[in-house]
């Protein structure tokens, strides 16, 4: 074989490697020097977590009562300055309502959200100025659901779509969760499960009454599991503490 053909060949297969090459997988580079040096490469990518309780501070759960409020969060991961994220996010209409949605990285704005009453929704989400693009693991937006009193069984969230970096290289990512919808439990005015009714139980529900679900400091504030934590879930403590000799 000679030079040229050689020289060919090579070309030829780090052609073929690099188009097949998948996320995590080592680059060689040859730097400014001539010398070649290695680069671990990974893809943005999204993940889907669902989570009870506040968006930060919730606990991630794969299962949900009928009627039970519940937040989606949309993660961004292994990103280095990325600056726009044009995604579609899909659920299962007939098992989630959705309720809305919020942001809550400072200096991610959401620029459009288009729904398709099919349970499908489109965002674009952007940084708005530097300082401001993602380079470490961060939630994009939170989606607030609940799910439907109508049906149980197993419901799936999905989402896909490019993210592009400061220099404007686009990513496609997806990813997709799914959440099982059980058939609601009868009240538990034993908020703090300590196995007693007391005033403590009552305290916890008092000072998450009337606040959204994201923010509740204890799920179990909602005792009659309606989403809402309000005079209905206090009554219920204190006649259990009332039945307490
Ligand atoms: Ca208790
Ligand atoms: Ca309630």
């Amino acid at each position: 074989m000679n030079i040229k053909k050689k020289v060919s060949l090579f070309l030829t297969l780090v052609f073929v490697m690099v188009m097949i090459m998948p996320a995590g997988s080592v680059l060689a580079t040859t730097s400014h020097d001539g010398s070649i040096q290695s680069e671990v490469y990974t893809s943005p990518k999204f993940k889907l977590q669902c989570v009870a309780g506040s968006v930060y501070n919730g606990s991630i759960i794969d299962e949900v009562y009928t009627s039970q409020y519940f937040t989606v969060n949309v993660w961004l991961e292994n990103g280095q300055d990325i600056y726009a994220e044009d995604f579609i996010f899909s659920y299962d209409t007939d098992l989630f309502n959705y309720i809305g949605h919020q942001i809550v990285k400072e200096g991610l704005r959401l620029y459009a959200e288009d729904r398709d009453p099919a349970g499908v929704i489109r965002y674009i989400v952007v940084s708005e100025g530097r300082g401001y693009g993602i380079s470490e693991d961060s939630i994009l937006i939170s989606l607030n659901f609940r799910a439907s009193g109508y049906f149980e069984g197993l419901g799936t969230f999905g989402v896909n779509g490019v993210v592009a970096d400061k220099n404007g290289y686009e990513y496609f990512a997806t990813d997709e969760l799914g959440i099982y919808v059980k058939p609601s439990t009868p009240s538990n005015t034993d908020v703090n499960r300590d196995g007693k009714n007391s005033v403590g139980d009552l305290a916890i529900a008092a000072y998450n009454f009337g606040q959204p679900n994201y923010s509740w400091s204890n799920q179990n504030s909602d005792v009659n599991k309606d989403g809402n934590v309000n005079n209905i879930d206090l009554s219920e403590i204190v006649e259990a503490i009332l039945r307490v000799r």
